[in-house]
């Protein structure tokens, strides 16, 4: 018999396989307890122990305990075995690394910050169809940001309404019609009518300006609904859908990515609720996390923020980027989304903190622009030319009106 213990989860000398799953935490421990023993309770909780010390005959049990590997101040590496982890199944993935653990009473808090995932686990999953590969491939944007736009008011525009409006952003210069995380098939704009319509402008717009044009439209729904939604997109000859991943779970990410492969559809991933995991720096989940799960499950992009230029609270956009474009075992790189209080006075710090392989998503600072969406757009696509030529945006202005008039109402910070 063998003990299963919190003590038997510690082992600061333990050096890590290159085939197990490695998680840094930041962790409060409770009054009562010291690092060590706060640190061994969370590798046992997250893999195969629990509060009771246990008995078990050996010859019957596959050791998967995790281990608290390293202590450094609040950051705490616990490693764990691959065989822990059914492959390909994130849910189950995410029960052990960020399940219960979150709300132990041996931690004040705790939050999960990184992972150095292994081949063993990343093997399991598909990575992004496309990726940032989609500039070229589905667009014609390869040597510059992609660029979109949300219509506002983001929800109660008609159906006619919201199409004309994606029909202005398209010929002022958009590449990417993007639905908003709150409208899906709702009766003031349903689903089948906004989907064929907006197709219809946005085939009408291809072939006047012979640029591809494409629509993020939000399936997202209950899983089987979804699906069925994602179908129509393709019937109908749309490249794209985008779903709320984080509302939708990652199993419905998983079906959505699966299925997305039959169409050879890209997923725009919406984060809305990530807020609720990592907007506190002492607990929940990072936004690197996330978007790392993200790019296992495999959309194409994910909305990381604006480097601190937009209007809501950011978590190390250009990290974060990096991670979703670096090397992940041949997994194909994520496209990130800067999104949220953009317009055009800022694009030119905007590739300065993030580089050109993003897509630039506006809403208020496209249809805001005093003379509509039409010269919204212009101004945007003529902020990303100067700063893409090297040129300062007011000196680009000067015979660009629509820029001038951006930069009058919003400024250039
Ligand atoms: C942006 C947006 C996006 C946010 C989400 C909005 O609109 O459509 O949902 O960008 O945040 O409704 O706020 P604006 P994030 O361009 O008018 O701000 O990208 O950080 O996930
Ligand atoms: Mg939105």
């Amino acid at each position: 018999m063998t003990g299963i213990e919190y003590d038997d989860f510690l082992d600061l000398e333990y050096q890590p396989a290159e085939t197990e799953l490695v998680c840094e935490f930041a962790i409060e421990p409770a009054a009562d307890m010291t690092m060590e023993a706060a640190a061994s309770r969370v590798a046992s909780e997250s893999s195969n122990g629990t509060w009771a010390a246990l008995h078990v005959d050996e010859s019957e049990l596959t050791d998967l305990g995790a281990v608290a590997c390293d202590i450094d101040g609040s950051d705490v590496l616990v490693a764990y075995p691959p065989e822990l982890f059914e492959a390909g199944s994130m849910p189950q993935i995410l029960s052990c690394i960020a399940g219960n653990i979150l709300g132990m009473k041996a931690v004040d808090s705790i939050r999960l910050e990184d992972c150095r995932w292994p081949e063993t686990v990343v093997g399991g999953f598909p990575g992004p169809q496309f990726g940032t590969s989609v500039a070229g491939e589905k667009l014609d944007a390869e040597d510059r940001p992609v660029l979109a736009t949300v219509p506002k008011p983001k929800v109660g525009l008609s159906t006619d309404a919201h199409a004309s409006i994606g029909e202005a952003a398209w010929r002022g210069g958009i590449d990417l019609l993007k639905d908003d995380e709150n409208l899906t098939d709702q009766a003031f704009n349903p689903f089948v009518d906004r989907l064929t319509e907006s197709l219809a402008a946005r085939d009408r717009v291809q072939e006047d300006t012979g640029e591809r044009k494409d629509y993020l439209v939000n399936v997202t729904a209950e899983t089987t609904e979804m699906l069925e939604r994602i179908d129509l997109v393709a019937e109908h000859g749309g490249g794209f859908v985008m779903v709320d991943v984080i509302t939708c779970g990652w199993a419905a990410v998983q079906s959505v990515r699966d299925r997305c492969e039959d169409h050879g559809l890209a997923i725009h991933a919406h984060r809305a609720m990530h807020a609720a995991f990592d907007r506190l720096d002492h607990h929940g989940v990072s936004m690197r996390v996330i978007a790392q799960v993200a790019r296992l499950c495999g959309v194409d992009h994910i909305h990381t923020g604006t480097a601190g230029l937009g209007k809501l609270e950011n978590e190390d956009t250009p990290g974060i980027n990096a991670w979703l474009t670096g090397e992940c075992y041949g997994l194909n790189p994520v496209l990130p989304v800067a999104s949220g209080g953009l317009h055009p006075g800022v694009i030119d710090q905007l590739i300065d903190a993030l580089g050109t392989d993003i897509i630039v998503q506006a809403g208020g600072g496209v249809h805001g622009h005093p003379d509509g969406t039409l010269a919204g757009a212009k101004a945007l696509r003529q902020s990303v030319e100067a700063a893409m030529a090297g040129e300062a945006l007011a000196d680009y202005a000067t015979d660009h009106p629509e820029l001038a008039t951006a930069l009058e109402t919003w400024g250039a910070e």
